[in-house]
């Protein structure tokens, strides 16, 4: 078989979290879910439901519902403010993104046994040029990846608990999905399942506009100890 060609843009972390780190990570999103509870989002015009359930936290959130796609500062039930962003997904943003302003929101995506999510491209957001971060936690997936059609060939990875991806250059509109979960094949969520979070920048950011580098851009200069 021929090896596939890279796709410009993808980055992929293997192991990025430790266990220690997951477990704190999940520990501060049972947090995020008992103020923003989980929500079925429905497909725009059929009002389909998706097979995977959603919440966010940070200043801006994704929904979707009969009337369409789009970021909100407010749980579409509840109708209360998305809760802040745990400092650690801040912590990873800086580590991994090279953009130099926080993310706005933290998607967080929770998947059974079964469920799925079908080909897309994420293009709701106003600043391509920040890079989405995705963190999986729980069980295993195949994830997959394709080009900036629908049509173009598309590559498959599994993606394990721990694992990040950098979604940037090419890569940011490309067209992708998880195609299955593969069940018992991770001991963090008790009851099985997988989550994935997503951290995305949806307006460009003050720095982005005035030129600054992101600390991760910055060449490595001797910081003053304090
Ligand atoms: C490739 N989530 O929330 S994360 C989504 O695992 C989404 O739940 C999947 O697709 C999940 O929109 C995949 C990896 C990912 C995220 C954003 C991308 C891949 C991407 C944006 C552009 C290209
Ligand atoms: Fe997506």
């Amino acid at each position: 078989m021929r090896r596939p060609s890279p796709i410009e843009g993808l980055r992929l972390h293997p192991g990025y979290l430790d266990h220690d780190r997951q477990r704190q990570l999940l520990v501060a999103l049972r947090g995020v879910f008992v103020e923003a509870p989980l929500f079925t989002p429905r497909m725009p015009k059929s009002g389909r439901p998706f097979t995977v359930r959603m919440s966010n936290c940070g200043p801006l959130g994704w929904v979707s519902d009969e009337k369409g796609y789009r970021y909100q500062p407010l749980h579409p039930e509840t109708a209360r403010p998305w809760p802040p962003m745990p400092p650690m997904l801040l912590d990873i943003w800086r580590e991994l993104a090279g953009y130099p302003d926080p993310p706005e929101a933290c998607l967080a995506n929770f998947y059974v046994a079964g469920a799925k999510m079908g080909l897309h491209q994420d293009r709701d957001e106003v600043d391509f040029d920040a890079p989405v971060v995705s963190i999986s936690l729980g069980d295993a997936c195949l994830f997959r990846v394709g080009g900036h059609n629908r049509a173009a060939p598309t590559q498959a990875f599994r993606l394990s608990s721990g694992d990040t991806v950098v979604l940037g250059g090419q890569a940011r509109l490309a067209f992708h999905g998880i195609d299955r979960i593969y069940p018992g094949t991770s001991r963090l969520l008790p009851e099985g399942g997988r989550i994935n979070l997503t951290l995305r920048r949806v307006t460009r950011g003050a720095a982005a506009k005035s030129g600054q580098r992101s600390a991760a851009e910055a060449p490595h200069v001797k910081q003053q100890q304090i």
